[in-house]
């Protein structure tokens, strides 16, 4: 594990980095306080730090409280490792923003056990952010298919569409649902269905640029959104999307199933006035349109007379 030492006196320093050095550490130094700062605030920094109070520049507790100021994780365990012994000094010390103090001249084999504390301390904040960050994914991802579930793709959809009005720019907005896939759970079984339903989302997620959104909307439909996409390229990019489910037949534990769907599309262009829900209900109006037309289709959302009179009003 990395570790930082600071101290501007050179003895102390070397002793410091022999016995972290023969103890496994991987150890960083500085002769002072600001460039122990700079250490701990570089991206994969060391995250345990032995900091001597006097030191030119920046002195211990000042680097203690210019770390504590940073708003981005991860926590950084200091040492403060000093010849102040008062209870005083302790005190302030502490308050800066260490986590432990030492007194000089230490104890190896103290120091050692202090530091193995600060381990401890690390590795629970490790599993608290990555739970934290577990419930974060599952709060906002779909868990069979791991898309974004519909609150967090409404969600995203309707930041994209205030995005799109301020900067005076398209997405394309796409809602896609499988044809007759109650008939591959009803011959196959659930199971099957669900295996389905990942490879499409997979495809799903291959035929669009790494920045676009997916979401699975409801039970066997998704919803997409394309940032900076032009009306011009509208069908174009939904064409290739329905193909990438069509063309290849998806493979499952019963043998390969050749699956299709519809597609309603639109143009945020073409809705400059509409909010999430207008979108939607226009997106999904498409969706039953191309349904009719027989499936395993993509059908353009046109916006209506009723639609354009505002916009007519608004010039
Ligand atoms: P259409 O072409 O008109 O869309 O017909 P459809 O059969 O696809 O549509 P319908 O709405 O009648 O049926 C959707 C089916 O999707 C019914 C439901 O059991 C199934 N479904 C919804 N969620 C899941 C899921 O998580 N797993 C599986 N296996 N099936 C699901
Ligand atoms: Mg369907
Ligand atoms: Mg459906």
């Amino acid at each position: 594990m990395k570790i930082l030492v600071a101290d501007d006196e050179i003895m102390t320093l070397r002793l410091l980095e022999q016995s972290l050095d023969k103890a496994g550490y991987d150890v960083v130094s500085a002769r002072d306080g600001r460039l122990a700062l700079e250490q701990l605030c570089l991206p994969y920094g060391p995250r345990l730090a032995l900091l001597d109070w006097n030191m030119p520049g920046l002195d211990g507790p000042a680097v203690c409280e210019q770390v504590r100021k940073r708003s981005e994780s991860p926590y950084i365990y200091i040492v403060l490792v000093t010849s102040r012994e008062s209870k005083q000094d302790v005190v302030l010390g502490l308050e800066s923003g260490a986590d432990d103090y030492l007194i000089k001249p230490w104890n190896p084999e103290e120091l050692k056990a202090r530091l193995r504390t600060g381990q401890r301390i690390l590795r629970l904040e490790d599993r608290l952010v990555e739970a934290r960050e577990t419930m974060r994914f599952k709060a906002t991802h779909d868990h069979l298919t791991s898309l974004f579930n519909r609150g967090s793709i409404v969600d995203l959809l309707d930041r994209e569409l205030t995005r799109t009005r301020r900067e005076n720019s398209c997405s394309v907005i796409m809602m896609a649902d499988l044809d007759h896939f109650k008939m591959v759970n009803d011959s196959f079984g659930h199971l099957v269905g669900d295996e389905v339903l990942r490879e499409v989302a997979r495809r799903l997620l291959g035929s669009v640029r790494s920045y676009d959104l997916v979401g699975r909307y409801g039970g066997e439909e998704f919803l997409a959104v394309l940032n900076n996409c032009d009306t011009s390229q509208a069908l174009l990019r939904a064409e290739q999307i329905r193909n990438a489910v069509a063309n290849f037949p998806i493979r499952t534990m019963r043998g390969p199933l050749a699956v299709t769907m519809s597609l309603g599309v639109l143009s945020s262009r073409d809705w400059p006035l509409s909010n999430s829900e207008e979108i939607l209900r226009e997106v999904d109006a498409a969706l039953y349109l191309a349904k009719a037309a027989g499936r395993n289709c993509c059908q353009l959302a046109k916006p209506n007379s009723a639609i354009e009179t505002p916009q007519e009003l608004l010039k």
